[in-house]
């Protein structure tokens, strides 16, 4: 007899692996499903396979069921999808995971079970893709035979302050009984609010929605701060004054790009999904076209900095110091560092990396290595490690030029130190 209270979470990253570790502390008997064996091995030594001091600790005193055999979906209640949603390089959006798990689910579905996907999909997926694939593979009817909803993940990777307990969640169901049975589910794990939503597609919308508001308003900043740099204002401070006003303005912060798996993938699955049916998101699109392009202002940026002490960037050595998409964390998705890294190449730039979050991938071990030789440096990642950056310290390597693409910098002492220093938008 399956119990009420067993839950399994296919998809086992920054994502799935919080879920699954909150159920488990809330009394949930859990299986933790993921298809790659070495991430499953590791978590079977109860450790943690992306750098989280949280997540070891809870992970060792956890009772989740870590398995790569699809099969053991059948032994739960209910089965959260939590896998990647990206796109191709064409911008277009990639269901081939979700297909693939919503197969391997279907082919283990139980009656009576209900299915949650919580991956980031355009409106109309989870209906008109994940629905009819399970009832494929299963023989069984959704609505009837098995419960199906949409509950859009609000994951904040290396946010101290909000966490997969306490962000409010919104839930759509196929129907009345996937809705409730996924709200029971929330309600009974979360700390924070569950809102029901009308449908599937408005569930669905939400997420793509939050994410494209966040993208335009980074667009709006960058866009002032291609504009700004032209005029001779500083951005960061402008910004900083706007904020004085208690309603009606949200500070976003210009940069040298925007990265992560959620920001610069989520509007294509709204913008493509409207264009097939006749509506082109010309803001969306549009937004994205900027925010792509912040790498090349960078670019631009250090050439023109380069100019000023008579470099050419071909034959410079650069240390690019980050590589992770923000701070503090270690992953590169869609990262602004990998189209610097390639601009500055394709220009006959020395170029080396660091970033402390991301050895593996950095051509230095140190920061004092990436700095030996530079004539500049470009701030792609704002860790601290970087942000205690002072001239004194930039003087000792002989760097001339300091690209701060996060704007994490003091701009003011590197200008009274005899640096040039450019930020974005500033
Ligand atoms: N960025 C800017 N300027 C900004 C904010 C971000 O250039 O003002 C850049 C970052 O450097 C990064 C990218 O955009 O390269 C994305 O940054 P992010 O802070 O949005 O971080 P994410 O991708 O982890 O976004 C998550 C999202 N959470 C979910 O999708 C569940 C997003 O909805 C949140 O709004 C965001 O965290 C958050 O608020 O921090």
């Amino acid at each position: 007899m399956v119990s009420e209270k067993s839950v399994a979470i296919v998809g086992l990253g920054y994502v799935g692996l919080p879920l699954a570790l909150l159920a488990d502390r809330k009394g949930y008997f859990v299986v933790g499903l993921d298809t790659d064996i070495a991430k499953i091995a590791l978590l079977q030594e109860r450790k943690a396979p992306f750098r989280d001091a949280s997540i070891e600790e809870a992970l060792r005193s956890s009772a989740i069921t870590f398995s790569s055999d699809p099969s053991d979906s059948a032994r739960v209640n209910t089965i959260v999808m939590c896998v990647p949603t990206p796109v191709y390089e064409n911008h277009m959006p990639n269901l081939e995971i979700v297909e693939a798990v919503s197969r391997s689910i279907g082919k283990h579905l139980q009656k009576g079970q209900l299915v949650i996907v919580e991956s980031t999909v355009n409106p109309d997926v989870t209906e008109c893709v994940v629905l009819p694939i399970l009832e494929e593979a299963s023989g069984l009817r959704g609505g009837k035979d098995f419960y199906l909803a949409h509950a859009p993940e609000r994951i904040n990777p290396g946010d101290p302050k909000w966490n997969v307990e306490n962000i409010n969640r919104v839930v759509g169901g196929l129907e009345a009984v996937s809705l409730e049975r996924a709200v029971t589910f929330y309600e009974s794990i979360l700390t924070a609010s569950v809102k029901r939503m009308a449908s599937l597609k408005e569930a669905e919308a939400v997420k793509v929605v939050e994410n494209s508001f966040r993208d335009i308003n980074i667009a709006f900043v960058n866009e002032l701060a291609c504009s700004f740099s032209r005029l001779h204002i500083d951005v960061v401070n402008v910004i900083a004054g706007a904020s004085t006003k208690p309603f009606g303005f949200m500070a976003h912060h210009p940069g040298c790009g925007v990265g992560g798996h959620c920001i610069p993938v989520d509007p294509y699955y709204l913008i493509e999904h409207a264009k097939k049916n006749g509506f082109h998101h010309d803001l969306l699109a549009q937004a994205r076209r900027i925010n792509n392009d912040m790498p090349h202002y960078t670019v631009n940026r250090l050439i023109e900095g380069l100019n000023e002490v008579r470099c050419s960037l071909k034959g410079s050595v650069v240390a690019v110091l980050g590589l992770s998409y923000k701070a503090g964390i270690d992953d590169m998705r869609e990262s602004p560092s990998h189209k610097i890294i390639s601009l500055l190449e394709e220009r006959s730039a020395e170029v080396r990396t660091y970033d402390p979050y991301v050895l593996h991938a950095s051509t230095v071990e140190t920061l004092s290595l990436a700095l030996t030789g530079a004539q500049a440096v470009v701030i792609v990642t704002a860790h601290d490690e970087f942000k205690a950056l002072t001239p004194e310290m930039l003087s000792e390597y002989g760097v001339a030029v300091v690209i701060d693409g996060r704007n994490c910098l003091s701009k003011n002492s590197f200008l009274e130190a005899g640096f040039i220093y450019k930020g974005v938008g500033r």
